[in-house]
């Protein structure tokens, strides 16, 4: 075998799995990073907007503390601000969910109880606590997050009759406002898709949720800062990677290599090992004739079965705010819904009633006016194909309708996310659903060949954040995928050479 020094890796995605990868790995003799589009960063992608900044992808370091990786790589750059540096925000358990001020508005344009809206959350965070808690049983009773918290839901709000029915409705209505919220966060379009026995694998780290001042593509930018000059070559999506092969440079017979990356533009790189660090959507529409030969069934199989969805941002950019100073989330709820009712297919009449509500950005100094909505599933996906003025007015009359001021001024600019119909990531990120497993996560990461006898091991490696085990969905979880495969690396080139075969 060669040693490290002669190596050639190829790294195909620059988001953090890719960059994280391509800084850590050590004495290769050359090092490629191929990214499809025109910019690094993938999924954490800051654009200007209003008076500030706008995060079309990941907004937050969910769990900044030390055992966080972004965090501590982002402390070290010195990207973050003086309140994400105090011990105590990170030691806040939060949960994923760190407690902001809000309001809520009802569809029949009025704010809702805080009270009858606190006690649903109570309930709701309790039910999701207790689904979480269903890991390791033998045999769940049901297959889905969905199907466990609608039973539980049946349970524990039982029908009244009477006065009491409208304090009811007004409690499903609150709880089937939190199941899209928890859409949001596992990236499903329903929490019927979302398998139940594993999802307690998930790890939320301490500490609370803190943003980058300057951006969350500062981070990417300093890490390809760091890297030597032509490392990351942008606009250069791979269309294939031939694996398993003998290939040559023209005019140079001596140096075998098993890999042929094949690129859009007709470009080729030869190499040794290639991490890839494509979106789990991009997979799941173009393993087949992307790899050739095509990847061994049961990593195909995985592929196939875990969940990719889409979550996407709606920014709403205001002359004057209509909330309160003090009011960072304007929660949406639609009074008539229910858990326990069949959600509209409908979705050119009713896509925007997905949408979860608003946050503020904040500071507004900073910022301006901004909210920023989310909405999950098919009605984001279906939210994509619609012009920017369909989104602005179906905005403003959502708006309209919820605070009940039919004269409420329309956003003075707009700006979405579209990440279902990008490309080279075909949705927002992954989820472990219905009919997969977390061992579905560790064959999507496991190596090819993995043998180490293997006499050509190691070929394809697989990064991402779909790879991480317990912390998928996350920044953090790209991070450490691509310092990992970066480490296996590290450890094969540091190897002995085996003894020649006499
Ligand atoms: C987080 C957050 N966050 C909101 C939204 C989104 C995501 N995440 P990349 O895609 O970055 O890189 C791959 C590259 O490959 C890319 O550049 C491609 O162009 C390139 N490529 C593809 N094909 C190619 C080809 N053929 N040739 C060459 N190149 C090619 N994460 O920590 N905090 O606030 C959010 C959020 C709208 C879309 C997020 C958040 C997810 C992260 O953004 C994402 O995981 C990583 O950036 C992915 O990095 P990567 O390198 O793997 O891929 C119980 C349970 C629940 C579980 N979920 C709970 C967690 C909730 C997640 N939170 C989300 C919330 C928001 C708002």
């Amino acid at each position: 075998m060669e040693g490290g020094g002669r190596r050639r890796v190829v790294v195909v995605g620059a988001g953090l799995a890719g960059l994280g990868a391509a800084q850590r790995l050590r004495s290769h003799g050359s090092l490629r990073l191929l990214e499809a589009t025109a910019r690094a960063g993938g999924r954490v992608c800051t654009r200007p907007f209003a008076s500030g900044l706008a995060e079309m992808g990941a907004h937050w370091i969910h769990g900044p503390s030390p055992g966080n990786p972004v965090f501590l790589l982002a402390t070290h750059y010195g990207l973050l601000g003086p309140k994400a540096a105090q011990e105590e925000n990170q030691q806040v358990e939060a949960g994923g969910h760190p407690p902001l001020p809000s309001i809520t508005y009802g569809s029949s344009g009025r704010v809702l109880s805080p009270q009858a809206v606190s006690e649903a959350h109570v309930l709701f965070d309790t039910l999701l606590a207790s689904a979480r808690a269903c890991q390791g049983a033998e045999e769940p009773l049901v297959p889905s997050v969905g199907q466990y918290l609608r039973a539980e839901i049946t349970q524990r709000v039982p029908a009244l009759g009477g006065g009491e029915e409208d304090a009811r409705q007004l409690q499903l209505a609150v709880l089937a406002a939190c199941l899209k919220l928890e859409c949001c966060i596992s990236g499903t379009h329903s929490m019927d898709l979302v398998a139940l026995e594993p999802f307690g694998e998930y790890v939320s780290l301490p500490g609370l949720d803190c943003t980058f001042p300057g951006g969350y593509s500062s981070l990417p930018d300093c890490m390809v800062s760091a890297l030597p000059e032509g490392t990351v070559l942008l606009n250069k999506a791979v269309r294939t990677i031939r694996w398993r092969g003998s290939f040559h440079e023209e005019g140079d017979e001596t140096r075998d290599f098993p890999i042929q990356v094949e690129c859009e533009d007709g470009d080729t790189f030869l190499a040794d090992h290639v991490i890839i660090t494509v979106p789990l959507g991009f997979l799941k529409e173009r393993h087949q004739d992307f790899f050739q030969p095509p990847l061994p069934e049961q990593k195909a199989e995985a592929i196939r079965r875990l969940g990719f969805g889409t979550n996407n941002k709606i920014f709403l950019e205001f002359e004057q705010p209509f909330w309160e100073p003090q009011q960072q989330v304007l929660e949406a709820v639609w009074e008539d819904e229910s858990p326990l009712k069949e959600p509209s297919t409908d979705l050119e009449a009713n896509w925007f009633k997905k949408l979860i509500g608003f946050m503020v950005l904040q500071p507004p100094e900073q910022h301006g006016h901004v909210l920023c909505g989310f909405i999950a599933g098919k009605e984001s996906e279906y939210m994509e194909t619609l012009s920017d003025e369909e989104v602005l007015s179906t905005m403003t009359c959502v708006l309209r309708t919820l605070t009940g001021n039919l004269h409420l001024p329309a956003p003075r600019s707009m700006l979405r996310s579209q990440w279902h119909s990008a490309p080279y990531t075909r949705g927002s990120y992954s989820y472990v659903a219905v009919g997969s497993s977390g061992d579905d996560i560790d064959v999507l990461a496991q190596p090819l060949p993995e043998d180490l006898e293997d006499p050509r091991p190691l070929q394809l490696l697989f990064a991402g954040e779909a790879t991480h085990r317990t912390f998928y969905s996350t920044t953090h979880g790209a991070l450490l995928s691509g310092w990992r495969e970066a480490e296996r690396l590290n450890q094969l080139f540091d190897a002995p050479s085996p003894a020649p075969q006499l």
